[in-house]
């Protein structure tokens, strides 16, 4: 039986945030609805960061906790809501999150207030928007800083982000076996697919066998949406073009994930579809041949920055043996790998993570080294989920 996590654990996530921040008063913000049309909503998704320390699905609480006391504050519903979206259930709430103060808005308002006028130091998490890519600020933050504002416009408001990090990044056991569930999932999904490539004529046709699989083994579904790319839309890292063709006698490159309780898994595959040309064949080998050694490398006390300096001299070394690049322009590897070869796994697919930190047991992270060679039409990527242990690493499956 596979672990679900209880309420001990949310108990525990709380505890190691207040020892961390023992003076302030930590408040976090479930996630709203976000509209669709008109009057029908996304599915809704919590916050990580929330669901983290009370493990609840339910939009717009609020999370207040310090050293001597902790409640979640219910959002404000009327008796329409009531009707036709059911009353929220105070006890299965404090039965998942081991809170046992579960309070009305007006009334949890009153004692939040009661709170800051004894101590105006606030924890909350404050993610920086990510100005290259082109992302949204989150809502959360800002709903939340406007509450607390209009409460008291004289508050000590502190960052716990990197703190909330590494908690996040060090897995529980129970964490690491349902990150090793979304993996095995994953690649026995992505196996059977590569079985039969040859039927395929699609790219959706594999999305949706892969998410049948997913679904039949327990998981709720895809991680993010799934990167098919065959023959050169493989050059593109972030190739998410729906219903492309799956060309024959060419590579194929799968990036999929799926979730499990929660935890999500993160797996790349380049698989032959037919004979491709052995020049093809050759990146192939090259980029695994870069993985293996990248994983026989991971150990406690390595930083990532390190592990990416590795990354871009093994890939180097390919590149000059695949006659890319000659012994004096170390400074091209980046034309041909682009991205970064790991990641922090967990909750988010790139889990809420703190990079300055090195390496340490029960971290999970990917590995993922990638060649794309654009002038030829060739991109090769593997990924594997990886459980860091006390004497190296362990690859999850
Ligand atoms: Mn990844």
């Amino acid at each position: 039986m596979l672990a679900t996590l209880k309420a001990d654990f949310f108990k525990q996530n709380r505890q190691k945030l207040i020892n961390l921040a023992t003076d302030q008063t930590i408040i976090l913000i479930a996630n709203d609805y976000i509209q669709k049309s008109l009057d029908q909503n996304y599915p809704f998704k919590q916050d990580n960061n929330f669901w983290y320390f009370c493990g609840i699905d339910i939009a717009n609480l609020i999370l207040v906790f310090n050293k001597d006391s902790q409640f979640l504050i219910l959002p404000k519903q009327n008796k329409y809501q009531q009707i036709f979206d059911g009353s929220i259930p105070k006890t299965s709430i404090s039965k998942q999150s081991g809170i046992n103060e579960i309070l009305d808005y007006d009334l949890g308002l009153e004692k939040l207030k009661a709170i800051i006028s004894k101590n105006k130091k606030i924890g909350t998490i404050i993610i920086p928007k990510i100005k290259h890519l082109n992302r949204i600020n989150n809502q959360n933050q800002i709903r939340l800083l406007r509450l607390l504002k209009r409460i008291d416009s004289k508050l000590e408001i502190n960052n716990l982000g990197k703190e909330v990090a590494g908690l996040r990044m060090i897995k529980s056991i129970s964490e690491i076996e349902l990150i090793k569930e979304a993996s095995k999932i994953t690649i026995n999904a992505i196996s059977k697919i590569t079985k039969e490539i040859l039927n395929f004529e699609r790219s959706t046709q594999i999305d949706k066998a892969l998410l049948i699989d997913f679904l039949k083994n327990g998981s709720s579904g895809h991680s993010f949406d799934p990167i098919i790319a065959s023959g050169k839309n493989s050059t593109i890292i972030h190739f998410n073009q729906t219903n492309s063709k799956i060309l024959k006698n060419r590579l194929l490159l799968l990036d999929v994930g799926c979730v499990f309780n929660n935890y999500a898994s993160d797996i790349s595959r380049t698989i032959a579809v037919g004979n491709p040309s052995n020049r093809e064949l050759n990146v192939l080998n090259a980029v695994k041949r870069v993985q293996e050694q990248l994983i026989k490398s991971l150990k406690p006390g390595l930083s990532f920055a390190d592990l990416e300096g590795l990354t871009k001299k093994l890939i180097f070394e390919e590149l000059i043996n695949l006659k890319v690049v000659t012994k004096n322009d170390f400074k091209k590897v980046r034309n041909f790998y682009p991205h970064a070869v790991t990641h922090s796994l967990g909750l988010d697919v790139h889990d809420f993570a703190d990079y300055s930190l090195n390496l340490t047991p029960n971290m999970v992270i990917t590995i993922e080294p990638g060649i794309y060679l654009q002038e030829e039409g060739i991109g090769v990527r593997f990924e594997d989920d990886i459980l860091i242990t006390n004497s190296g690493a362990k690859v999850l499956k």
